[in-house]
């Protein structure tokens, strides 16, 4: 089978698992990286095998012409080689999440690309997550009868600024970085959000955005989710780096626990499976359920890059996502309800 040719732009801390994902797949052949820093790009490059190192992206589009680029730099600058890549000419191009630094800049790149004919993917990969997806399977059997309510909870002291430093100095912080993950799973296995109210604060000292977000949803289909996302906890059950999700039905309730535990509770009784998942060299073991994910992700943009299948993770798609991100800081601010249709 002929594999597609594909480069990596940005060698800080998520390319080595973003690249392992890449290694556990056939069909894509990673030719070249690049990074401001070359020596970042060597490093990686000796780590997986990679023929060609540049500290140009122009000069890696101009002599690759790659298939696909897998854009995983920070995200200030994923518009700048989005728009780099469409106007090279390349027509599949991944960005790694949160997508956009605001909004208006999200909207501008899913435009850019659609008006050049250029599918743009977002790599946000916790729906993608073991345990998730065995969760939305368990849901979506009905054993649990129609869902009426949810509540899902990401609460965690994990030292986060010592692997990635600058998100110490985002403005916005835990809606970007967790949030996308989190109201993605939301979507993903409730639907799309009718209106929202949210609070935030800064609770860790040196901080520059909030490390704590609470949001009250009102799904399309009229039910209430609340969710807490929080980098500030000290708590018997560190949920990093998954979540902990209980789904309650007409006929019983769903709940994502620690150690990828899931209890289904009906009259009948509780039944407990824990998921299970493999390890890789490449993965960091406090992340591992998180870095595995990756391996689904890039698969299932892969197929669609290749047309046998169509990838959830699409520039347009992620937009929504992206939505409710901003719409909770305009709640937060404003101390508001907010009705998703309105915040356009
Ligand atoms: O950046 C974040 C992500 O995508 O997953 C966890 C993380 O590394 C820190 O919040």
């Amino acid at each position: 089978m002929e594999k597609l040719k594909f480069a990596v732009l940005g060698c800080g801390f998520w390319s080595k698992f973003q690249i392992g994902a890449w290694s556990e797949i056939d069909g894509a052949d990673l030719i070249a990286v690049y990074n401001r820093t070359r020596s970042r790009a060597e490093k990686i490059a000796e780590q997986f095998k990679v023929p060609r190192v540049y500290d140009s992206a122009d000069d890696l589009f101009r002599n690759e012409k790659p298939d696909f680029v897998d854009i995983i730099t920070d995200v200030d600058t994923h518009a700048h080689f989005v728009e780099m890549a469409v106007s090279h000419g390349i027509k599949n191009i991944i960005c790694q999440k949160p997508m956009a630094p605001d909004f208006t800049t999200a909207k501008r790149m899913v435009k850019i690309c659609s008006d050049a004919g250029a599918k743009l993917y977002i790599h946000e990969n916790y729906r993608w997550q073991a345990p998730v997806r065995r969760f939305s399977q368990i849901v979506a059997s009905g054993v649990i009868g129609k869902p009426f309510k949810a509540r899902v909870s990401f609460l965690s002291g994990f030292p986060v600024f010592d692997n990635q430093p600058f998100l110490k100095e985002l403005n916005h912080f835990i809606l970007t970085d967790m949030g996308s993950h989190i109201l993605d799973v939301i979507r993903f296995l409730f639907g799309e959000c009718e209106e929202l109210w949210c609070q935030t604060k800064a609770i860790n000292k040196g901080i520059k955005g909030e490390d704590l977000a609470v949001v009250m949803m009102k799904m399309e289909s009229g039910m209430p989710v609340y969710t807490e996302l929080s980098y500030a906890s000290v708590v018997e059950h560190d949920s990093f780096s998954t979540l902990h999700i209980l789904v309650e039905g007409e006929k019983g309730s769903v709940y994502l626990g620690p150690k990828f535990e899931i209890r289904t509770t009906t009259k009948e009784g509780t039944i407990s499976e824990i998921v299970k998942f493999p390890s890789y060299p490449w993965a960091d073991p406090d992340y591992i359920v998180n870095h595995e994910s990756g391996i689904h992700i890039n698969r299932n943009i892969l197929n669609d890059i290749l047309g046998k299948g169509r990838a959830e993770n699409t520039g347009e798609d992620n937009l929504e996502t992206v939505r409710l991100i901003w719409a909770c800081y305009e709640s937060a601010v404003s101390g508001r309800i907010i009705r998703i249709e309105e915040y356009i």
